[in-house]
């Protein structure tokens, strides 16, 4: 038994040095040291030994294991090494002199309706502010005049952190900000404030054709003295002349948002199916596009505002979806497929 022992370790220390690969090796471990190895094998006859030959036989067949392991061990360092080595030789060097294989890319259709949108209320005196994607339970909700508990919170299937903020559910979250940004200007200098706001929304929707679960919104503010509806409606109807460039069959029907009284809901005709119903449009001929009202004195108060003397609209555009609509896409699920030949059919010659 002690010979075929030492054959063990003299057979490791010869056939090690030729093995080149992982895979070889492992097949060379299982012969020796596998269920039905050479080794296994040997310890499977110790029970055949005399009490006293047992301890010392054993002692050998534990010194025999633990070299061969410790060769394998080292084999498999030193070809992970070697196929290291061979990777970075043969990893080309990056040479600046070689020509670029690009072509010409293009933007997204979201951020060429955004644009547009900016464009169209620049030029009407309205400022164009950034806001964080993750915000405040108060600026989501509290300040927006829906406290905890109130049913209105259904309406949004919000994502929380697990620090209490939340990812932003609608672009209004920014409102209480901005009227705190600009309330001195507008009671000290009599300056109206006038801003929008485009990002990036986030629901847990079940989603279909004309609902993702991360969207654009652009929300519009405007607060001054003897600000109405038909102020309201003025630039609503502006907005979307520009942007579509044709007449819009729009309807304008109550609803209701915590934030705004009175409020409205701005729905267009599909331009999908011209009306007649579709996916696009769950099947209705309308898409709900902009929702708007004026702003609720709770609202202007939390932002610092006196509503006894001033009052303002705002909206809530969905960019998304004007930009289906503008661009006839049928499935809202495509603009964030993130597929670049669908996106690549689409060019800022308009802007
Ligand atoms: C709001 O988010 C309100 N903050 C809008 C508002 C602002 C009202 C100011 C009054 C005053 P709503 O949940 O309806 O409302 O969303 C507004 C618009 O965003 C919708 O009309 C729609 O165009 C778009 N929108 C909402 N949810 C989705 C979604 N899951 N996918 C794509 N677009 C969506």
């Amino acid at each position: 038994m002690k010979e075929k022992l030492e054959a063990i370790r003299t057979k490791a220390e010869a056939e090690l040095s030729a093995i080149t690969d992982l895979i070889e090796l492992e097949n060379f471990r299982v012969q020796l040291l596998g269920k039905k190895g050479e080794l296994t094998s040997i310890l499977k006859m110790m029970g055949s030994l005399s009490a006293e030959e047992r301890p010392v036989m054993g002692q050998v067949v534990n010194e025999v294991r633990a070299f061969v392991e410790q060769k394998i061990a080292e084999k498999i360092k030193e070809i992970k090494e070697l196929e290291l080595k061979k990777e970075i030789e043969s990893t080309p060097v990056f040479d600046i002199s070689v020509p670029a294989n690009l072509t010409r890319g293009s933007y997204h259709p979201i951020t060429l309706v955004q644009r547009q949108c900016e464009t169209i209320f620049k030029s009407m005196g309205f400022t164009v502010e950034d806001y964080s994607e993750v915000v405040t339970d108060y600026e989501c909700f509290e300040s927006l005049n829906i406290p905890k508990d109130h049913p209105a919170r259904d309406m949004q299937d919000t994502y929380y952190l697990e620090n209490g903020q939340l990812l932003k559910s609608q672009t209004s979250a920014a409102q209480n900000a901005i009227y705190k940004k600009y309330k001195d200007a507008l009671v000290n200098d009599g300056v109206p404030i006038k801003a929008i706001f485009p990002g990036r929304c986030f629901r847990n929707e079940a989603t279909d054709a004309c609902h993702e679960n991360t969207f654009f919104q652009m929300e519009g503010v405007m607060v001054d003295k003897d600000i109405s509806i038909s102020n309201l409606i003025y630039f609503m109807k502006t907005m979307l002349s520009e942007v579509f460039q044709k007449d819009i069959k729009v309807r304008l029907r109550p609803g209701f948002f915590p934030f705004v009284e009175p409020g409205f809901e701005l729905d267009i005709s599909c331009l999908i199916c011209g009306g007649e119903g579709c996916p696009s449009c769950k099947h209705s001929g309308w898409l709900e596009l902009c929702p708007c009202g004026m702003i609720h004195p709770e609202v202007l108060k939390a932002g610092g505002i006196d509503p006894e003397e001033y009052t303002g609209f705002a909206f809530g555009l969905g960019l998304t979806r004007l930009a289906m609509m503008k661009y006839g896409v049928k499935d809202i699920r495509d603009l964030n497929s993130g597929s670049l030949k669908a996106l690549s059919q689409f060019t800022d010659d308009e802007n």
